[in-house]
């Protein structure tokens, strides 16, 4: 069992000392030794000890799995196990997922590559690997039932098969999916270029990293696998802000990020201070003609997506999906919008019965994150995310992109909060300003009203899907 150090945690590069370890020590065994990660930090990427080379991906907060060559051919070792993923600092989830994490570890080949993976099963359950995106022979397909007999618990399988295209691509069982993929079983596939390709630019970072969501009831830390849609925690890579790293770049970096969305609603993703192309599919380089620049792009179900940009805005830039319900961690999501209620009485009633309950929100959701809410315990509160001016009031799926003159390159480390130049940071005026001019009366209608109403009407907005009405 090996475990890579935490590169972003300062201790330095470690790549390709623990593939050559493993390797020395299985070269005689049939199967390549499993390595395993037990933490979930973002791991520096893995400089290719053998085969043919190529510049690594970083898994945001994940790493790459070593293999081994043997007559001319790729090995890597795949073991479906249960595990426990920290999702963020104090919150840790039982999951499912492969070498130690969900998700599983990043694999990483060349086009033209001869790949053998063998799968060995620890679940309680029987599972398969569908290798999404690939050209491959139909029966390494990885569909149970279709192309292949289940894989069953305590059994190993070989999947055999050379990486055609070049691209983004990833793995997930094709046995009991819902099951399976609702505890985290996936993972990352990067199939580079063999040489210079039309479609593909050599770029300084190259991250990638998966959508998913998990339904977990707050104290509790199993997902509950029957949801369809009311998942409430909303992750990268099995992780949730703050406890997503932020992804670290030098000014002028030309940057890629490859992700892939194995939920089950769509993310439009979304980069501030930059303008992005897509650049590819899971069906490959998108043709230059389609290329247009853009600062959000949705992610639908099973579909993956990756963008570039040239980096060259100083700064801390949020990087986030769109859905504001996605960033947010572990909602009531039966929770009334309070907004304008006074509600202090209740609480103190309801509080004699009810230890620690606590309504949210008459002055808008924000308050839920700086006060100290208690929750129960192994779970994550709603919003957070200290920055330096205050709380960043977000959680799920959002992180930074940190665009910094002074990064080296290839550091990956995270070089703290940016030190905005004199002058342009948004400030409060210092005297009262004059009242605003505001426009009075109602809107025009089409047509007079035969019986207009005695008096004016006002209602309250409510969050659409809120739940039950509340006066
Ligand atoms: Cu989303």
């Amino acid at each position: 069992m090996h475990n890579r150090r935490n590169f972003l945690g300062g201790a330095g590069a470690i790549t390709g000392a623990v593939a050559a370890a493993s390797v020395a020590r299985a070269a005689m065994a049939a199967l390549p030794e499993p390595v395993v990660q037990t933490s979930p930090d973002t791991m520096a990427p893995l400089v290719p000890a053998s085969g043919r080379p190529y510049n690594p991906v970083v898994t945001l907060n994940g790493w790459t799995l070593p293999w081994r060559m043997r007559d001319g051919v790729k090995e890597f070792h795949l073991v479906a196990e249960p595990v426990v993923r920290e999702m963020a600092p104090g919150f840790k989830a039982n999951l499912w997922g492969y070498n130690g994490q969900s998700p599983g570890p990043t694999i990483e080949v060349v086009e033209g590559d001869r790949v053998r993976i063998f799968v060995t099963n620890r679940l309680p359950e029987h599972t398969s690997v569908h290798w999404h995106g690939q050209r491959l022979p139909n029966g390494m397909d990885g569909v149970t039932g279709l192309t292949q007999p289940a894989i069953q618990p305590g059994k190993t399988f070989v999947y055999e098969f050379v990486a055609r295209r070049p691209g983004t691509f990833m793995y997930h069982p094709h046995a009991d999916e819902m099951t399976q993929m609702a505890m985290g079983m996936m993972g990352f596939w990067v199939t580079h270029p063999r040489a210079a390709h039309p479609l593909i630019a050599p770029v300084d970072r190259d991250f990638v990293f998966l959508l998913n969501a998990y339904d977990v009831e707050p104290g509790s830390a199993t997902p509950r696998t029957m949801t369809m849609l009311d998942f409430n925690l909303w992750s990268w890579n099995s992780r949730i802000f703050p406890g997503i790293d932020s992804l670290n770049v030098r000014l002028g970096d030309r940057v890629r990020i490859r992700m892939g969305n194995l939920t089950m609603t769509n993310h439009p993703i979304h980069l501030h201070g930059h303008e992005f192309q897509v650049t590819g599919t899971d069906g490959g380089p998108t043709p230059k003609a389609t290329r247009l620049y853009e600062v959000t792009t949705d992610i639908a179900v099973g579909q993956m997506r990756q963008i570039e940009f040239v980096a060259d805005e100083p700064g801390d830039w949020a990087f986030h999906c769109h859905k504001s319900h996605h960033t947010m961690n572990a909602m009531g999501h039966d929770v009334p919008t309070l907004i304008g209620v006074d509600h202090k009485d209740m609480v103190r009633q309801i509080a004699d019965l009810v230890p620690d309950y606590m309504v949210m929100g008459e002055r808008g959701m924000a308050d839920m994150a700086e006060m100290q809410m208690p929750i129960p315990d192994n779970t994550v509160p709603m919003m957070g995310g200290e920055g330096p001016f205050g709380s960043v009031e977000m959680g799920g799926m959002f992180s930074v992109l940190k665009v910094r003159k002074d990064q080296k390159p290839g550091d990956y480390a995270n070089p703290g909060w940016y030190r905005h130049p004199p002058g342009t940071v948004a400030y409060e005026l210092g005297s009262v300003p004059p009242e605003p001019p505001r426009q009075h009366g109602a809107g025009p209608a089409a047509m007079p009203a035969r019986h207009p109403p005695a008096t004016d009407i006002e209602v309250q907005i409510r969050k659409p899907g809120g739940g039950h009405a509340h006066h």
